[in-house]
């Protein structure tokens, strides 16, 4: 039966014979039509490369390299983001790059670079356990776990010469057993993780610890700056894990160099990471090598500052000096978390360095804020450090927002509480928070929401969850007809936060939480499943056990532990998660630097007598990195001018 249909039969009959295709059955002339359809397909698909942004270069070699890029980037051009990375993609823009290409495009062409970067420093990673001579710097990793000074009380003695002499912190161990015990268990942590950082990744920014090999990505781009490093040897110091501190420091003292490097980093990441980490061994020890290394650092940031107002851009390339903000922070503003989150360490540098420029930056930031009207007293997220004027009217204490109100009170506790305006802005600020922000659900459960114009969403970041702890050290630290209100909202928020991880299957928290009829406390949208190893929580659980004496908190700082133990351990170290609500949750195959310096060292204190890093003599930065109070604390270590 031949066809009756208006499209074409392929059917071919011999003598009235169906003939089964066959590629033998074709004739010259189908032959040709097929081969040129074919042939036409491929030349647009190669062809294709050539209009991505990477390869419109006239050079010569652009075959090899499309080839070379693509072989080498693999799997990651195929297998999405995870969503925390999907939301910095925007952060990835490198300042070279044409602001008009579509910040998608840049931000794959910048994980491509990554990815072909950081595979190929990997050729030179040895094996575990076995030193190359091209790495003379990386330790060996050690498997014992060390054993905890045994000295009662906590004593930091300032060291007569640096070079021998590390660590110098005799302990701070609790009376408790049960919290000696819990914090062995802390610093066993550390270990692991610390470990195998070094066996797998020493020199990069984080660990990968199921791929077992370096992580670049992220907010710090493609630069290789040693990131865990930088933020795991202040709590190596204080953990009293001598030798692994010593191998560190010697690593910054002789591999750290920003002069050799061309990318564009966040000025606010690099300040609370990098210069914060650095000062705060200074302080510790005294060895001058760190304040110049936090120097160097602050020296190539001073750049983004060179605005119409002086409010910095949010990226600096450390080559050029040029400067710019993300495209998609309400059309290229400053972040108040950002801009307002340099104080603590400007502030410490000039003073030990006894070069003034760095507090007259954040001196003029704070000027700037202090003349600018707010809006029923709040601060917007965004500024445009063009025009001064803020950007959109989103309020927030969890990301975009938070560390800004930290560092107020904050300034004023450095200062010895001599900076009284850093306070008032403070109480100012927190007065407004707490009458437009602050919600109780209809189950009782307190929270801040975020505010889109005036309309209040109801969500609340587990990064909001540091301000538990932040409003019980602002009740604490002075008597005022604020401070009783403030510790009743410090212990509801935690209290908050607390449920948000007990109400999970894994007992972790999600990034962020919803209060709506259906759900409290809980996350809705899968994209806010996630935990990546966060501290929010443990750092107000710490604060709230040494400003209250209250139990509880001490057990919920083990309960997390337990947690981290049973789903973020694997063998090479520990890893997020990508949704808390599973019982058998997949993992993020990321150890983020801030889980060793916030979140082990936060339950390392949590278990410590109070005497360890006490309140009395330091203030932590907003990534858990001590720094001296100035006028009390003998390791201020002000220069002598
Ligand atoms: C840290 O880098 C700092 O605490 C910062 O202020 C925001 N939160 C991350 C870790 O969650």
């Amino acid at each position: 039966m031949t066809s009756t249909g208006i499209l074409p039969t392929y059917q071919r009959f011999i003598n009235g014979v169906p003939v089964p295709f066959s590629r033998r059955s074709f004739r010259a002339r189908e032959k040709y039509v097929i081969f040129s359809v074919f042939a036409t397909f491929g030349l647009v698909c190669f062809g294709t490369f050539f209009f991505l942004p990477e390869f419109r270069s006239n050079s010569s070699d652009s075959v090899y390299k499309m080839y070379d890029q693509i072989k080498r980037a693999g799997p990651e051009l195929l297998i999405p983001p995870p969503p925390h990375l999907a939301d910095e993609a925007p952060r990835l823009l490198r300042h070279e790059d044409d602001v008009r290409v579509d910040p998608h495009v840049i931000g794959d062409r910048e994980k491509l670079r990554a990815k072909v970067d950081e595979d190929r420093e990997l050729k030179v990673l040895e094996r575990p356990g076995l030193r190359s001579s091209s790495t003379a710097a990386r330790p060996e990793a050690k498997e014992e776990v060390g054993d905890v000074p045994q000295e009662a009380q906590a004593v930091v003695t300032v060291p007569p010469a640096m070079s021998d002499w590390y660590p110098v912190v005799n302990n701070g161990e609790d009376r408790d057993v049960e919290a000696r015990e819990r914090r062995n268990k802390v610093k066993e942590m550390m270990k692991h993780a610390w470990d195998n950082y070094v066996r797998y990744a020493w020199g990069k920014n984080e660990l990968k610890p199921i791929s077992k090999r370096g992580h670049s990505a992220s907010i710090f781009g493609t630069l290789p700056i040693a990131a865990t490093i930088l933020d795991g040897l202040d709590t190596l110091y204080i953990m009293g894990m001598k030798d692994e501190f010593k191998q560190a420091r010697d690593w910054v003292a002789n591999e750290l160099d920003l002069n050799s490097m061309t990318a564009d980093v966040s000025v606010f990441e690099s300040n609370i990471r990098f210069v914060g980490g650095l000062l705060s061994c200074f302080a510790l020890t005294g060895d001058v090598m760190f304040r110049d290394k936090a120097q160097q650092i602050a020296d190539k940031l001073l750049p983004a500052f060179q605005t119409q107002t002086g409010i910095p851009h949010a990226l600096v390339n450390l080559k050029t000096g040029a400067s710019k903000n993300f495209g998609w922070a309400s059309g290229g503003s400053s972040i108040l978390s950002e801009f307002g989150t340099l104080h603590l360490e400007f502030a410490y540098l000039s003073d030990i360095t006894g070069q003034p420029i760095y507090r007259n930056k954040v001196d003029h930031i704070r000027q700037f804020l202090q003349s600018l009207e707010k809006p029923n007293g709040l601060y917007p997220n965004y500024l445009n450090p063009k025009t001064g004027k803020w950007g959109q009217h989103h309020m927030s204490m969890g990301a975009l927002g938070d560390s800004f109100f930290e560092y107020l009170l904050k300034a004023w506790l450095q200062s010895n509480k001599e900076d009284n305006e850093a306070r008032q802005m403070f109480d100012d600020a927190m007065q407004a928070v707490l009458q437009h922000m602050l919600f109780t659900s209809p189950s009782g459960l307190m929270y801040f929401a975020e505010l889109k114009f005036d309309r209040p969403e109801h969500k609340m970041d587990h990064l909001g969850c540091f301000s538990g702890g932040l409003l019980a050290l602002g009740a604490k630290t002075l008597k005022n007809d604020m401070s009783n209100r403030y510790m009743e909202v410090a212990k509801k928020i935690t209290h908050t936060c607390h449920e948000s991880y007990d109400r999970s299957n894994t007992k972790l928290g999600p990034e962020a939480f919803r209060f709506t009829e259906g759900a409290e406390a809980r996350a809705l949208k899968n994209s806010e499943k996630y935990y990546i190893l966060r501290p929010e929580v443990i750092e107000s659980y710490f604060y709230m056990w040494r400003l209250t004496k209250d139990q509880k908190y001490r057990d919920w700082g083990w309960e997390a532990v337990q947690a981290l133990e049973k789903y973020c351990r694997v063998p090479g170290g520990y890893t997020g998660l990508k949704n808390v609500y599973s019982d058998d949750p997949q993992k993020d195959d990321v150890q983020q630097s801030f889980f060793l310096a916030e979140t082990l060292k936060y339950l390392y204190l949590l278990f410590s007598d109070d005497s360890l890093i006490s309140f009395d003599n330091w203030v932590f930065n907003t990534e858990g990195h001590p720094l001296p109070i100035k006028g009390v604390n003998p390791f201020y270590r002000e220069a002598s001018v």
